[in-house]
């Protein structure tokens, strides 16, 4: 029996569904996915086995033109997944088609040809009709020598099998990378705080999600078998601490209690989640909160 094992780096647009994908292949929610734009900011890697192989799926912050620091070392990091990985798969959206961002992508990603081994899904194909599928993949691989194409419903799971598939039979041979249990590569306190934000980034509106972060300030296990987590969360105005808070402090609660009940799944026990909120006007300067979210620091420099 011949193993084989390697990395698999999603990458696109924000939104492009790159984040649902790598839960979808590992069968369990290791990154969070929002409606938003711009939700994951650092490289995730979930492990799946399909076979005889391991594939470490490495889900990347979306590709855009960065503006911020932030924004940039979120860009840096994609990147560093795709030139990291044994194969790349990008992801665009098939209702969307070949967008500017799209043709952005496709133009940086011709400094891999021939270096890396790309292929194409086209994601979310439960919202065209197939002649509209047809002519998106015609027109993709006019611009790029794909490797394949795939169409996948990454919610739906549509498509996603013969990817994987795909997949298990191109990554070299070798030993499995992790341990055949273990389903992410992310320190449990930074899903927990990743948990949490994703909450507060499904409640809250506009800017706000961009300009906040959640860290796992301490971690304390139980006699009882349960654990105490106590986050902060950082924005960076006074007003929006109180949208945070809310009246009464009802959305803060409402956000602990729906990330404490994900949390209590993930972890099969008892949870008790302690939220504060701390304006820190300069935390998307701060090289400290990119080391949390797991970003280089310098990656942001203009
Ligand atoms: N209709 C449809 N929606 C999908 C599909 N896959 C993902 N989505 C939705 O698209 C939105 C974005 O999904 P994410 O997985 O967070 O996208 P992402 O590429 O990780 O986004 P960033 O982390 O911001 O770069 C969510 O609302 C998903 O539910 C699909 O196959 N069909
Ligand atoms: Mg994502």
């Amino acid at each position: 029996m011949t193993k084989r094992a390697g990395f698999v780096a999603l990458i696109g647009e924000p939104n492009a569904g790159k984040s649902t994908l790598t839960n979808r292949m590992v069968g369990a929610k290791v990154s969070i996915v929002t409606h938003k734009v711009q939700t994951t900011r650092a490289r995730i890697r979930g492990v799946a086995i399909e076979g005889d192989s391991q594939l470490v799926f490495v889900d990347t912050p979306g590709l855009f033109a960065p503006k911020r620091r932030l924004d940039r070392a979120m860009v840096a990091a994609a990147w560093g997944g795709a030139a990291d990985a044994d194969i790349v798969v990008l992801l665009i959206e098939a209702h969307r088609g070949v967008t500017e961002g799209v043709e952005s992508i496709i133009a940086s990603l011709t400094a891999f040809e021939g270096k890396q081994r790309v292929a194409l899904a086209i994601n979310k194909i439960d919202k065209v009709k197939s002649d509209v599928l047809l002519a998106l993949t015609e027109d993709m691989n006019a611009r790029y020598p794909f490797e394949q194409t795939f169409m996948i419903s990454a919610e739906r799971a549509h498509g996603v099998p013969a990817l994987r598939e795909w997949l298990a039979a191109e990554v070299p041979e070798g030993p499995w990378l992790y341990p055949e249990d273990q389903i992410a590569d992310l320190p449990m306190r930074m899903i927990a705080a990743e948990m949490t934000r994703e909450k507060l980034t499904l409640r809250l509106h506009q800017e706000l999600p961009y300009q906040m972060t959640v860290e796992t300030e301490n971690w304390e296990e139980r006699k009882d078998g349960s654990c105490k987590i106590d986050q902060m969360i950082y924005v960076v105005r006074d007003g929006h601490k109180g949208i945070v808070l809310g009246k009464g402090g009802e959305t803060i609660k409402s956000v602990s209690k729906a990330s404490r009940e994900e949390l209590e799944e993930f972890l099969g026990r008892k949870v008790h989640l302690f939220l504060k909120v701390k304006v820190r006007p300069g935390w998307l300067d701060d090289a400290e909160r990119y080391q949390e979210m797991g970003l280089n620091f310098k990656d942001g420099n203009a």
